[in-house]
């Protein structure tokens, strides 16, 4: 018996490539929504129908439609954004938007808050900076991260032009984006999408490209993570690893976080059609009855990862190849200035949450305004929410650090260790999945993080903080060495025990507690790493040589098979 197929796969099959009834939708003055499933549809074109949740109830009982608006997420191959793109996007988060531009988790900008009738023009914007914001979300490739620091040596940009051309290749090649938004010409005839087809993927499939000993991308978080193996400056190739994932649900043990298994190696003129494979193995058997289950990672537990691979080499005619050594040693950012391999220099900042906004003293939408009037480099987000000023000639660092110190961007510099890592996903007011607060909660729970971990002398401890406001994990929470993963309104999961690398997931040590317990939670734990660490050793580590948590198994700590 086969099962039937879920109701989002009718409705892709019935959009007419991704068209759906969103024009219409759009137009209808009557509301500032539009329809459940062009709603879903619409997320292909980068965008996500939200209300905000702080005024639903009040809203409810005036018996007015919810505060509908919209976020928009940008496609930004690598986190690389040009000057004259960062005013545009600025513009429109002043104009159109909230005020304010996200950096997410993977390294390109949300704006939230824009209105029904602004959505148009805001995206026509976005594409006139020669940027896009198609296949930002949805069941297709998404925007493919990539090491953040692209320009340290020549082959960081030789892999960064990797994630730009797999962008490129594996996008959408439908019509309707430019026929919704940019007027484009209708279509006579029939619509091409060689790649997807009708239906397009089961879900979302996320690539990412990283640079050892760097993790900045946490490669293992990926449906399809790419580990870059370069030799004297020169890039010979990419060990394949699949089936990383995160999202979960609380409950239920038929999902859960994975990290990707490495596979093996493959030159880089092989690249293009190893990634073309993995893709089209996904699309044909991935789960299209229940979205849940549907992500290569359950592909792969379901049917067999040696399976997959099989399938995968048949259908590229030639073998992958043993996997190459590599070692991580880091999944955060690197602060500060960097020089580059042809001498000019890169500024990473720390931004809290992602968040660019204008609040008190901090004034950090103005602060990267002013720094994209007079930077002739460009900007590079990091999928820890962070940014690097990059390409820098040496006689323009001071006036960028002028720049960054008056409008309080130099933050990186006075930070204690938990500070400088923590990663919050976005949450409440917008997300309609939250289940608590993340980024709205963060300042108040690193300061007494900060504090408890200041009477134990650990304040430069560099200690991998993530927060997400439910199970789904997008601050990719299952790679902190400490974690919150929302339960409800103040109450929170406590996972410990990844390490500092990407490479081995936490556990849980506490369910659904309150701030209070959390705090009581860790504190005899802060003691004990503060009397009986190693040197050097990191928080994560000590738990687990310590006895205080039990090792976990193999599959979730990544690893090298079939090679
Ligand atoms: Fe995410 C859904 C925000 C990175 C796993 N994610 C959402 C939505 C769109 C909520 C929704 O479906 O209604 C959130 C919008 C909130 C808002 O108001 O802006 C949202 N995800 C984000 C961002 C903005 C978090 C951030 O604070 O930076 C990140 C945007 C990334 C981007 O630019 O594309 C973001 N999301 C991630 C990551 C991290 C990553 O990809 O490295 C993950 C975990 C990795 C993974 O995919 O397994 C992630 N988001 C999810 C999931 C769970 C997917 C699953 O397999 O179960 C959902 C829910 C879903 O898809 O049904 C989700
Ligand atoms: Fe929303 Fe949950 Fe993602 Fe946070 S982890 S942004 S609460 S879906």
């Amino acid at each position: 018996m086969t099962t039937p197929l879920s109701d989002f796969e009718h409705t892709k099959a019935v959009s007419r490539f991704l068209r759906g009834g969103i024009a219409e939708g759009l137009a209808d003055p009557i509301t500032g929504a539009i329809s459940e499933d062009d709603g879903k549809l619409l997320k292909f074109h980068g965008s996500y129908q939200q209300d905000d949740r702080d005024l639903r109830d009040e809203r409810r009982r005036q018996k007015l439609e919810p505060a509908y608006s919209f976020m928009l997420r940008a496609r930004l191959p690598g986190g690389v954004v040009t000057p004259a793109q960062w005013l545009v996007f600025d513009q429109i988060a002043r104009e159109h938007a909230n005020g304010t531009l996200r950096i997410t988790t993977r390294q390109t900008f949300q704006w939230h808050g824009i209105i029904k009738r602004k959505l148009k023009p805001t995206i026509a914007a976005i594409h006139h900076a020669l940027a896009t914001t198609i296949a930002a979300c949805g069941d297709v490739v998404r925007n493919v991260v990539s090491s953040a620091n692209p320009v340290e040596s020549p082959a960081h940009a030789i892999t960064y032009a990797w994630a730009a051309k797999l962008s490129e290749d594996l996008a959408p090649k439908t019509r309707a984006y430019h026929e919704i938004w940019l007027d484009g010409e209708q279509l006579v005839g029939e619509e091409q999408e060689p790649l997807y087809g009708p239906t397009y993927l089961p879900r979302k499939f996320k690539i990412g490209l990283a640079i050892p000993p760097l993790n900045d991308v946490d490669v293992f978080a990926q449906d399809l993570g790419l580990i870059a193996i370069i030799e004297q400056g020169r890039l010979r190739g990419f060990n394949v690893a699949i089936g990383g994932g995160m999202g979960a649900s609380h409950g239920d043990a038929t999902t859960y976080p994975r990290l990707a298994d490495v596979v093996g190696f493959v030159q880089p003129e092989q690249l293009s059609a190893v990634a073309e494979a993995v893709v089209t193995v996904q699309r044909d058997w991935g789960n299209r009855s229940e979205r849940k289950h549907a992500r290569l990672k359950y592909t792969l537990d379901h049917r067999g990862l040696e399976a997959f691979v099989t399938e995968l080499q048949s259908r590229l005619g030639f073998a992958l190849q043993p996997a190459q050594p590599f070692q991580f040693d880091h999944n955060g950012d690197r602060y500060g200035w960097i020089e580059g391999h042809d001498g000019l220099w890169h500024l990473t900042l720390q931004i809290e949450s992602g968040r660019l906004a204008d609040v008190g003293e901090r004034r950090g939408l103005t602060g990267l305004r002013e720094l994209a009037k007079v930077h002739s480099g460009d900007f590079r987000l990091t999928c820890n929410q962070n940014l690097i000023v990059a390409n820098v000639a040496a006689a323009d660092r001071a006036r960028i650090d002028t720049i960054v110190a008056a409008h309080g961007l130099d933050g990186y510099r006075q930070q204690s260790g938990i500070r400088r890592h923590a990663v919050a996903c976005v949450a409440m007011p917008t997300c309609g999945l939250a289940m608590a607060e993340s980024e709205r909660y963060l300042p108040n729970l690193l300061s007494k993080l900060q504090a408890a971990l200041e009477r134990h002398g650990l304040d430069e401890a560099p200690i991998l903080l993530r927060l997400s406001g439910c199970p789904n994990g997008c601050s990719r929470p299952y790679l902190g060495e400490i974690a919150l993963v929302g339960r409800g309104p103040g109450r929170y999961d406590l996972r410990l025990g990844a390490d500092f690398s990407g490479q081995r997931l936490n556990q849980v040590y506490r369910e659904n507690i309150d701030e209070a317990a959390i705090l009581d939670a860790l504190d005899p734990l802060f003691a004990r790493y503060a009397a009986e660490r190693a040197e050097g050793e990191g928080f994560g580590d000590f738990l687990l040589r310590s006895g205080i948590l039990a090792p976990l198994p193999s599959r979730r700590i990544a690893a090298t098979v079939l090679a």
